[in-house]
């Protein structure tokens, strides 16, 4: 029977990427962000229109989440994997020039987004004792950086969030898994520098930096295990990433 993949932050990157990945597999998507846009044009591309619905939704507002989700037609209600992936990085600065907008735009997007969507969709996933529910978090919840400081926050969170999860589901057939990209290239790194788009090509300048379908082929894997298997995390770098020693100040 066709399944059915509710993906946000489908417009860019990661998101966009699986959306053509499930989309070739013959899911059933729905596909979640802000600019409605760019959902359309995605779904332009991949056809298949009855078996596409599209949310313009913005996962920070609560209500749109929880009212969204129950009007979502029939077929697209009953979610087999949801894909939380909208997120972002909002600068790098060090935590006492930061500027508390981002600091509070990041915690709305990456925390409670995931959560909103998460609390949404998993009672319909323990009734039918079926489900997934795959985050996606990051290097930056497990390794600290200068300049990380929220955002490797929120993704400790979801790091956290994830496994705890899984404690609550229990004896229930419903799957929870959190992948950790490090550096990948995508529009990460212009929405964190602000539409910077040198600044971004720094980034990942000289480098063979891991590509949005590198994590829709590993999102896919981990969703299409046998039903008993449960990725609880896996953490995947571009070979050209490693980390650094321990950093030492010396007057
Ligand atoms: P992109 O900037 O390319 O894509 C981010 C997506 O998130 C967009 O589709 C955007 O859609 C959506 N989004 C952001 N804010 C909201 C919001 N408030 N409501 C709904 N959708 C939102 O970046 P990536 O594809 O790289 O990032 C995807 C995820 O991967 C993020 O959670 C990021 O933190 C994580 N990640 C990225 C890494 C990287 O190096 N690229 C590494 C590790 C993790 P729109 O603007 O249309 O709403
Ligand atoms: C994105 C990877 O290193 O920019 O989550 O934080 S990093």
């Amino acid at each position: 029977m066709k399944k059915t993949v509710l993906i946000t932050g489908a417009s860019s990157g990661f998101g966009q990427a699986c959306a053509r990945k499930f989309a070739a597999a013959g899911w059933r998507l729905v596909l979640a962000a802000r600019r409605s846009e760019r959902l359309e044009a995605l779904r332009t591309e991949l056809g298949g229109e009855s078996e596409i619905h599209l949310w313009p939704l913005d996962v920070r507002d609560r209500s749109a989440v929880a009212q969204g989700f129950e009007a979502l037609p029939a077929p697209f209600r009953t979610v087999d994997l949801l894909l939380n992936n909208a997120g972002l990085a909002l600068g790098l600065q060090p935590a006492w020039r930061t500027d508390l907008d981002d600091w509070e735009q990041m915690i709305d997007t990456n925390i409670k987004g995931v959560t909103y969507l998460t609390r949404a969709v998993l009672p319909s996933m323990v009734e039918r004792n079926s489900g997934h529910v795959i985050n996606i978090g990051s290097t930056a919840g497990n390794w600290p950086y200068p300049g990380g400081n929220v955002y490797g926050g929120t993704k400790a969170f979801v790091q956290q969030f994830s496994r705890n999860l899984r404690a609550d589901l229990l004896g229930t057939r419903v799957r929870v898994s959190n992948i950790e990209p490090g550096m990948a290239e995508s529009e990460f790194s212009t929405v964190r520098f602000k539409g910077d788009e040198d600044k971004a090509a720094q980034v990942y300048a000289g480098t063979a930096p891991l590509t949005p379908e590198d994590i829709a082929d590993i999102v896919f894997y981990v969703a299409n295990l046998p039903p008993h298997v449960n990725v609880n995390t896996l953490e995947v770098m571009s070979i050209d990433q490693s980390w650094a020693p321990f950093a030492i100040h010396r007057e």
